[in-house]
């Protein structure tokens, strides 16, 4: 199939330009104006439309099992969701148990994602430690496109990394060329205040944040981006919520280490108020970790983003119903922590973004984009448009409005924390491997047409651009 897109303004991360798009099957064939269209060409038109590389969100849990229950979206509901919101490509999370062999974690998460209706890829957690697991990073890396691995610093007694997995981890996945991603949040230090807390009779989800102030955050992010700077391995942030997290990246960064973040859009709108509303089903449909913060927070994210420091935006999306939160009616440490997201992250990200000035288009792409697609290896083939790559596009008007709900939306989740927000900047038309998957709200996806997308290590030079500490070469001491 040919596709032609007509008549509206090209934007990147790195140019802006009046062109048109000529689809060829899967792959962009042309960009231009006055191209050579064959007759048959399927027109679409572009007019006062922008045609940008479709969103890749790097941060999702679909179907993930977590806290007794199971996230209520499934990778066909929520790869159509996205899909709908222009997100082409999610990048999910393989999560063994502790002691489970993490292979065969691996391919119960390719199982389920058959269904998916978009492009996806999978980070691996590593949640405990052993010569199997230390095995497993190699095959996954070697044989299946698998190039992050991700540490829960939190989640104590389920599957929190602690130290001694870290390094472990993070000097393997040195050896072969991966990235080590991070939840930043101190487990033991959470453990604890969840522990004082309860004791003094604070069972509700007003309990969740003071559990979780954002020192825990900062330490974390410290901790890790130390450890990460001796092992010489690059590292990935995940949801930065707090001034604490960010400060730790800044100043890592400066330094001249390979650090990376990420902000989620609920950190980047949401503070810590909700956690305080009178409807216990309200405050607890927000717990997810770290958690909303005072609003000072939100306003450095965002500087974070137009610095530099933090380079992408994600959902972390991982929804269960008002019936899966009232599992921790009476013990605010046993909500299913997580909320939703990967259809609206576009739209709130240009509408806050571009629209209040904070962002150009052209930023608003790398950071929703093309920047996690260089950071995870899969640029240009993602996270572009050019000639070559995967036709993964949105033809955005941005001069349409929506207005975000629970009744309306496409994710499988019976609450949206952007409920009521009117966002100007929507998704007309996504294309996915160049077949329209939804236009104008006719939702065209269809279960199992989405593909795995593997992810290659990264080349030897980009090991040794690691070196940001020069370390004298060992020398032992010669000794009568
Ligand atoms: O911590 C995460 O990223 C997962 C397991 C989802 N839940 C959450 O609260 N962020
Ligand atoms: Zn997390
Ligand atoms: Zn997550």
């Amino acid at each position: 199939m040919t596709i032609h897109i007509k008549g509206g303004t090209v934007v990147t991360a790195e140019r802006t330009e009046r062109a048109d798009v000529l689809v060829d099957g899967e792959i962009i064939a042309a960009i231009g104006l006055d191209l050579d269209i064959p007759a048959a060409a399927e027109e679409i038109d572009a007019g006062g439309c922008l045609i940008m590389p479709g969103g890749i969100d790097p941060h999702t849990h679909m179907e993930l099992p977590f806290m007794g229950t199971v996230a209520s979206e499934d990778f066909f509901t929520g790869t159509t969701a996205a899909m709908c919101g222009g997100t082409t490509m999610i990048i999910d999370f393989v999560i063994p148990e502790p002691q489970q062999d993490v292979m065969e974690a691996y391919n119960d998460w390719r199982g389920w994602a058959e269904k998916a209706a978009g492009d996806y890829s999978f980070h691996v957690a590593i949640t405990w430690w052993d010569d199997s697991v230390k095995a497993a990073m190699e095959t996954l890396t070697r044989e299946h496109g698998v190039n992050s691995f991700k540490h829960f610093m939190a989640y104590k007694g389920a599957i929190m990394a602690d130290d001694e997995i870290l390094v472990n981890s993070f000097a393997k996945a040195r050896e072969l060329g991966a990235i080590c991603t991070v939840h930043a949040e101190n487990g033991d230090l959470v453990y604890h205040l969840q522990q004082e807390l309860l004791a003094k009779g604070m069972t509700g989800p007003e309990a969740h944040p003071l559990s979780r102030p954002p020192e825990v955050e900062g330490e974390a992010a410290d901790r890790a981006i130390r450890i990460a700077q001796v092992l010489d391995v690059p590292i990935y942030i995940v949801h930065t919520s707090s001034k604490d997290a960010l400060k730790a990246i800044t100043r890592a960064r400066l330094e001249g280490q390979r650090v990376f973040g990420e902000a989620l859009a609920g950190h980047l709108l949401i503070d810590d108020s909700v956690y305080r509303n009178p409807d216990w089903d309200f405050a607890a449909a927000h717990v997810m970790s770290p958690p909303f913060r005072p609003k000072e927070h939100q306003e450095a994210l965002w500087r974070g983003l137009q610095s530099g420091m933090l380079q992408t935006t994600a959902s972390d999306h991982c929804c269960f119903c008002a019936p899966q939160k009232r599992m921790g009616h009476n013990d605010f440490t046993r909500i299913p922590n997580g909320t939703g997201g990967v259809e609206d992250r576009m739209s709130l990200m240009w509408h806050h973004g571009v629209g209040k000035g904070r962002l150009t288009a052209n930023e608003f792409v790398a950071v929703t984009s093309t920047n996690a697609a260089k950071i995870f290896n899969i640029y240009p083939k993602k996270g572009a448009v050019a000639v070559g790559s995967d036709a993964d596009l949105v033809i955005w008007d941005p001069e349409r409005e929506r207005t975000i709900s629970k009744d309306t939306h496409h994710q499988n989740v019976d609450f949206n924390i952007f409920e009521g927000m009117t966002v100007k900047g929507v998704n007309r038309v996504t294309l996915s491997r160049g077949r329209v998957v939804y236009d104008d709200g006719d939702v065209r996806s269809e279960k199992g047409t989405g593909q795995y997308v593997p992810r290659p290590t990264f080349p030897p030079y980009y090991a040794a651009l690691q070196k940001v500490r020069q370390r004298a070469a060992p020398q032992a001491v010669e000794r009568a």
